[in-house]
């Protein structure tokens, strides 16, 4: 009785840990995309100053001041220096890795956009702004959370509008982990 319950306990074990090592160290919840459009004209830049105040109002409500807020986005528009007017957008969700190795975010890539790169905000000189991060860790066994004011995946030189309840595809490259491919859904 003694013995077999043992075995039982190691085939058990033996079970989980093959579990362990098949299933995905790393995986995304809950993709979205902020919506934006073109917009009909070349070089107004508007469709990207509207999505960045979108998020930089989030920021200011946060912080508690709406002047604040608005100055970042007006540097953040400029430093983004994309010159051409394109619109941009982000894109956010939280990546947890169950793996006892830490990892990070070290590459974004999507069809949407004529560029994609891996951001952050931060507060300089009494002003938030976004700037590109070589990669975002995610500990062993915790997760990161990208969200508007925070970490997010910039999304640049829109090449389609992006509507409420479209799919954008990114591809995410992880140091450790791999390539992963996920299918956001746009929101407002
Ligand atoms: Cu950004």
């Amino acid at each position: 009785m003694q013995k077999r319950r043992l075995l039982g306990l190691l085939v058990l074990g033996l079970l989980l840990s093959a579990c362990g090592a098949q299933g995905p160290a790393v995986s995304v919840r809950d993709p979205w995309v902020r919506a934006a459009t073109m917009g009909d004209t070349m070089g107004g830049g508007h469709g990207g100053a509207t999505s960045i105040t979108t998020g930089t109002m989030t920021m200011g409500d946060a912080h508690g001041g709406a002047h604040g807020g608005a100055t970042g986005t007006t540097t953040a528009t400029m430093e983004m220096g994309h010159g051409g007017g394109g619109a941009v957008s982000a894109a956010y969700f939280t990546i947890a890795n169950s793996s006892g190795t830490a990892d990070a975010l070290v590459r974004a890539a999507s069809d949407v956009a004529e560029t994609v790169e891996l951001h952050t905000v931060e507060m300089q000189n009494d002003v938030m702004q976004m700037r590109p991060v070589n990669q975002i860790d995610i500990p062993a066994r915790g997760e990161v959370e990208l969200k508007p004011g925070g970490f997010h995946v910039m999304l640049i030189g829109l090449k389609r509008d992006l509507k409420v309840g479209d799919t954008v595809n990114l591809t995410l490259t992880l140091q450790n982990a791999g390539t992963l491919n996920v299918a956001a859904t746009v929101r407002q």
